[in-house]
């Protein structure tokens, strides 16, 4: 039983933009990195490629409507910066802009806070082609063009723009959430200033935000870390790790400065980025609003010898329990491992809604900024039964016990401005294609063939209506 949310929590679902809409080559759309990145994948792995993805990009309407009968308040979605600017620059593609503006105003007209996140992942493949994308400073300027124009362009209709999306994923799994050229793939240093970059748009986002009275926040991969063991060796490990994945995402974007434990382990090891004078005091002066959290998993770690070989995160590509290709190793610092505490999802992904409600103490004590959950979702095998239904009561549960820690800190003092599940329709996984899925609706194509993307109603989306309708109660 679920205890009773605010009036005005904002109940919704995610997506992004090149995950859902398709249409890739559309409407003047210029190419993105992940269009470049997901065919390859396609070649290699056979997962789908984006440009057809849950063709949203033709079926809006057709999905707000659901939207609305399940009740949603809000819509958390992306706009792909390639519709607007196809070269990235500053001419304009008007198909673009006018496509945003007709999908937030059906959103509207439907009673949905449209909350669009800026960039998630799909930088214009011209920017690559120009000067190596992310890894040139110069991509600041460009982004600052575009994040401009559009804050500007929405001005009457956007309240909350989500800024960048997950930044410590990608310095996890740089080459597939962004185009590294392979001579550069060696050069972890690149990682950090990659972020660095990031940082400064962020920054540049939430100033045009405030400049036009929004409120704006980051949306990160944030997962809390557990230590392995009571050693203080392995406490201290957790510690590091923490701070080197976490908090020094979170003090730039709230505190305007890099967490000096982390900042100076990538000093001590050439991977620190050149941080030009300036850069912290414009993170000073545009500190972020709220924290757009993306929760799934709890992570755990353990001391880890000097020795050791440094790597970064592994992954799980077949979808089978146990086929991790590796934990993110920093000699001396840290090495992430398993909890053998938590059950798993076919990917791997540790299954801990407890960890959701002690991110929101922990960070609430540490930042006291109100959240909201932009994404937090089951990865699944979803089946079609014969009688053309999905089943997935898995997902129920995952759902409900996220949804029940929110209720648990909200009641402590924690401020929850939404709950915004990943996904609100099934939709192309960055790193399993259409075998995983996280849909409220199911979306019926494979990743050999999209078929029609026709939409089913899942059991989840039934249960998902209640929820709201009883503002949690149910
Ligand atoms: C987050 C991303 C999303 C989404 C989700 C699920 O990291 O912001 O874009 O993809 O993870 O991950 P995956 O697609 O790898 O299953």
């Amino acid at each position: 039983k679920l205890e009773g949310f605010p009036k005005d929590f904002l109940w919704g679902a995610a997506t992004s933009a090149y995950q859902v809409e398709g249409a890739a080559n559309e409407d003047g759309k210029g190419l993105s990195q992940q269009d470049v990145i997901n065919t390859e994948r396609h070649k290699a792995y056979g997962f789908a490629d984006a440009s057809i993805a849950s063709d949203h990009y033709h079926k809006y309407k057709e999905d707000i409507a659901l939207f609305k009968e399940m009740g949603f308040t809000s819509y958390r979605f992306s706009i792909a910066w390639t519709r607007i600017f196809p070269n990235g620059g500053d001419e304009v593609n008007q198909a673009g802009v006018d496509f945003y503006r007709n999908l937030i105003k059906e959103c509207k007209d439907n009673g949905i806070e449209p909350i669009p996140t800026l960039y998630h992942y799909d930088l214009p493949w011209a920017l690559v082609e120009k000067y190596n994308g992310w890894l040139s400073r110069e991509v600041v300027k460009d982004f600052e063009i575009y994040a401009k124009f559009i804050i500007n362009e929405f001005k009457d209709d956007i309240k909350y723009w989500v800024t960048i999306n997950e930044q410590s994923i990608i310095v996890q799994y740089w080459t597939q959430k962004c185009y590294v050229p392979e001579e550069y793939q060696n050069q972890n240093q690149l990682r950090y200033q990659i972020n660095h970059h990031m940082n400064l748009c962020q920054a540049i986002a939430v100033k045009y935000a405030h400049e036009v009275g929004a409120l704006a926040g980051p949306a990160l991969g944030y997962s809390p870390i557990y230590a392995r063991t009571c050693k203080p060796e392995d406490q201290i490990a957790a510690l590091n790790a923490n701070d080197l994945r976490n908090s020094y995402y979170l003090d730039v974007y709230f505190k305007g400065y890099y967490t000096v434990a982390p900042l100076t382990y990538l000093q001590e090891n050439g991977l620190a980025p050149v941080i030009e004078e300036g850069d912290e005091e414009l993170f000073r002066a545009n500190i972020s609003d709220f924290f757009a959290i993306n929760y799934y998993d709890s992570q755990c770690a353990h001391a880890c010898p000097e020795g050791a070989e440094r790597s970064w995160s592994g992954y799980n590509l077949t979808g089978k329990k146990g086929d991790m290709s590796g934990f993110e190793t920093h000699p001396g610092f840290y090495q992430m491992c398993p909890n053998p505490e938590l059950d798993t999802t076919a990917w791997d992904w540790a299954i801990d809604p407890i960890g959701l409600e002690y991110v929101y103490r922990d960070l609430y004590t540490r930042y006291k900024v109100p959240f909201m959950i932009t994404e937090n979702g089951l990865g699944a095998y979803d089946d079609l039964t014969e009688d053309g239904k999905i089943h997935d009561d898995y997902r129920i549960d995952y759902l409900r016990a996220h949804i029940q820690a929110t209720k648990r800190a909200m009641d402590k003092g924690v401020e929850v401005l939404g709950y915004m599940p990943w996904s609100a329709l099934d939709l192309l996984s960055t790193s399993n294609g259409y075998k995983k899925r996280y849909g409220l609706i199911y979306v019926d194509r494979t990743d050999e063939d999209p078929k029609e993307c026709k939409r089913i109603r899942k059991d989840s989306f039934y249960w998902y209506k209640k929820v709201i309708a009883s503002d949690g109660t149910d």
